[in-house]
């Protein structure tokens, strides 16, 4: 694809710092950023403060005076320093950066940013889980959010999605119902960011619209490497609309540039405990080490013609649109650059909402995004105290905003003359209305013809439950299945109802007798009886299964290592050229090596030299590496030291790549590791050969494979 490959006005992000090329929403806050902190200790009212450690006391002994104005503000304002977390996302991590058409989507809407190759908007952009409270950790098996705030020049334009391209529930409505399932039950709020409960299970197995959605969050997908490492999709059907008012149905996706990488549960789980920020620190440094963060967008485009032309409703959530359909074209990319300055303030205080659509962007009558688009307005006002949360600094479009609406906590604008149209006196709102010319940046809803009787059903296009599943389930590699049994039977024997495992595995029936029985037989339930027609073995009852390799992660492996992290382990007598090479030889390549060693300072080389440790094995964990080097030496420490065994036995089970040079096979050895033949993903290199450039050159191919789950 066409790149944005800088012009001065318009740097690539790779040529940009925080002086010479900022972008209109990091000037525009610029208006709101703190003072320098050296200078004097001020009240709220501006007025310098001589002693901020001592209470002002009647004598030293004697009790505090109420006249302390610095005491009572200060810890008045300590008092009311929370905000109620999200109902759900509470959970997040946020970066600023831009979006770039690659081409023109005139043909298909005027939305303004989309029209120019190459011009670059602002974004921001927040990550998060679903079922967790705010201090929960990153990796749990969930849904991600992926919610991308456009600042365009005509207004903000939000993009609500998540890293799962399908919804749990068809109808609004159900919301609350779902998420009161889902989140910790109410007589001990347990368990903190998890779904393996009864609960969830109970109203999943009532609720069977839900089971597609269940594929995927026991598939991978719900256990990302990394933000920067799983795909984003704006679920709904959306309508792009053009300059002449014409509709085009629009499914919206975000495609890593890394690819898409996940960890294997057990690594999910031993994460959560040694690095409950994961996810937000491999944000945050990644920015912050220039390493930026890419995904493009990609659009599926369906005429309005072709409404029905699909054996699913495009109206239904429950629903993706196979790319083998309709393939997906790539129209641009975003880039996030910038870290935020205050969590607070930019990351907890930005406020979605679904109705943020600028023209040229439109909605359909999917029953979940029309209850959606209430809920998100709705919600802020409490969260954010009131109506005036898109005054806020990260909320604030950069398209000026005029109109009568007035007043409220928190009001930020002096608005002069009166408040009210018509209106011929003192000057009060002359704004002028748009007329209606899309084009121009004036929204004009899509007009679309509207006429039916009120009913409360569901429409019966929604009645499929179990086809797009087992077309999810047909599309996985073997050992993406096998998780998938893993993840239903870990989940299901969570759940101490047996009637609703019995019920779940009754579901299950109709996506795959053969992953009923295995998981009924794992969680102890009698096998399902198949239902006629679902068979899913070529030549039994049901059809040969259609597929779609679109959906399976083996299919959507990004190229290259660039910021995995990989471990070397030292001990007393390492192979120093060995332990410099790997960094040269794999950093080079843009991965993060560190050397760990039993303690932190220097560790001595078999030569003489001393080598820089990065960590200590005790404040470091296997699940924080990618792929692990066991250089030549140190087999005199290192197979019995408990915390080097443990550190490569966890990669192992994880499916890591490791690297066995020399004497480290002893290590390997005591970590129960056979080396002839090597397995899958394991590169050996016998003792005394030189270690030539095609050894570091093989063992990056299998870093950039990511995962040996099969070993
Ligand atoms: Fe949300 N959702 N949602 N949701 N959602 C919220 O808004 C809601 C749904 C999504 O980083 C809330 O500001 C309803 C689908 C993301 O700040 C709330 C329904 C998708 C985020 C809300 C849905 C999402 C939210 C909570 C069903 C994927 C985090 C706090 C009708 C397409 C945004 C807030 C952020 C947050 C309501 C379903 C994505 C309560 C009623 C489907 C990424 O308004």
């Amino acid at each position: 694809m066409p790149r944005n490959t800088g012009t001065p006005e318009n740097p690539p992000p790779e040529a940009r710092n925080a002086k010479d090329a900022r972008d209109a929403k990091d000037a525009a806050l610029d208006a709101f950023r703190a003072p320098d902190p050296d200078g004097p200790l001020t009240t709220d009212q501006g007025v310098r403060v001589d002693d901020t450690d001592n209470s002002l006391t009647a004598g030293y002994r004697g009790p505090t005076l109420l006249e302390d104005f610095h005491l009572r503000e200060k810890l008045t304002r300590f008092d009311h320093e929370r905000i109620p977390e999200r109902v759900v996302h509470a959970r997040g991590a946020g970066a600023y950066g831009f979006f770039e058409p690659y081409e023109s989507l005139a043909e298909f809407t005027c939305a303004d940013f989309l029209q120019e190759p190459g011009r670059r908007t602002p974004v921001f952009v927040r990550f998060s889980t679903v079922q967790g409270p705010r201090g929960s950790a990153d990796t749990v098996r969930d849904v991600r959010g992926f919610a991308t705030k456009f600042y365009t020049r005509h207004g903000n334009y939000d993009l609500v999605g998540n890293n799962m391209p399908v919804f749990f529930i068809q109808d609004a409505v159900k919301f609350p119902d779902f998420v009161h399932a889902v989140k910790p039950e109410p007589p001990n709020e347990i368990p903190t960011g998890a779904s393996a409960h009864d609960t969830f299970w109970d109203f999943c197995s009532l609720q069977p619209e839900s089971t597609h959605m269940l594929m995927w969050l026991m598939s991978d997908r719900a256990i990302p490497r990394s933000y920067r490492m799983m795909q984003g999709f704006g679920v709904h059907t959306f309508r792009l609309v053009d300059a002449d008012g014409r509709g085009t149905f629009v499914k919206f996706h975000w495609r890593p540039l890394l690819g898409v990488c996940s960890q294997v549960w057990d690594e999910a789980q031993l994460t959560a405990g040694r690095d409950p920020d994961f996810h937000r620190r491999d944000l945050w440094e990644a920015i912050a080490g220039g390493d930026f963060p890419e995904y493009e967008l990609g659009v599926q485009l369906i005429p309005e013609k072709d409404e029905f032309a699909f054996p699913f409703d495009l109206l239904d959530p429950t629903k993706l649109v196979p790319e083998e359909l309709v393939p997906v074209r790539p129209v641009g990319r975003m880039v996030l650059d910038r870290n935020p300055q205050n969590f607070f303030a930019e990351t907890e205080q930005v406020a979605f909402h679904t109705a943020n659509v600028v023209p040229g962007i439109d909605f359909t009558n999917d029953p979940l995004l029309q209850g959606r688009n209430f809920s998100y307005l709705d919600t802020q006002l409490i969260r954010l105290g009131g109506p005036n949360f898109a005054q806020l600094p990260v909320n604030r479009p950069l398209a000026e905003v005029r109109n009568n609406q007035r007043d409220g906590y928190g009001q930020q604008t002096v608005h002069p003359g009166t408040s009210y149209a018509p209106n011929s006196v003192g000057g009060g709102c002359p704004a002028t209305l748009g007329g209606g010319r899309l084009a121009e940046g004036v929204f004009e809803y899509y007009q679309q013809r509207i006429d039916g009787t009120a009913i409360r059903h569901r429409s019966p296009s929604f009645a499929d439950h179990y086809s797009q599943a087992a077309l999810f389930w047909h599309s996985m590699a073997d050992w993406e299945q096998q998780h998938i049994v893993e993840a239903f039977a870990f989940e299901l024997g969570k759940v101490a109802d047996r009637e609703v495992r019995r019920r779940t595995v009754g579901n299950l029936v109709h996506v795959s007798p053969g992953l009923a029985a295995e998981v009924a037989r794992r969680v102890g339930v009698p096998e399902p009886a198949p239902e006629p027609g679902t068979g899913d073995e070529p030549g039994s009852a049901g059809q040969e299964p259609r597929v779609s390799p679109a959906l399976s992660q083996e299919n959507l492996r990004g190229s290259g290592i660039r910021t995995r992290r990989v471990a070397v382990l030292a001990a007393p007598g390492v192979d120093g050229a060995q332990v410099r090479a790997a960094h040269d030889r794999l950093a080079a390549r843009g991965a993060v090596v560190e050397t760990l060693a039993a303690q932190d300072g220097h560790v001595p080389a078999a030569d003489g030299g001393q080598l820089p440790v990065d960590r200590a094995l005790p404040t470091t964990a296997s699940v924080l590496y990618d792929a692990l080097v066991l250089p030549d030496g140190g087999e005199e420490v290192l197979p019995s030291d408990p915390d080097a065994v443990r550190f490569l036995t966890e990669a192992l089970r994880h499916g890591k790549p490791v690297a066995v040079l020399g004497t480290g096979v002893e290590l390997a050895r005591a970590a129960g590791l056979g080396t002839s033949p090597a397995p899958a993903g394991v590169a050996v290199h016998p003792s005394g050969e030189p270690v030539g450039p095609s050894f570091w050159e093989d063992f990056a191919g299998l870093v950039e494979h990511h995962r040996f789950p099969a070993r």
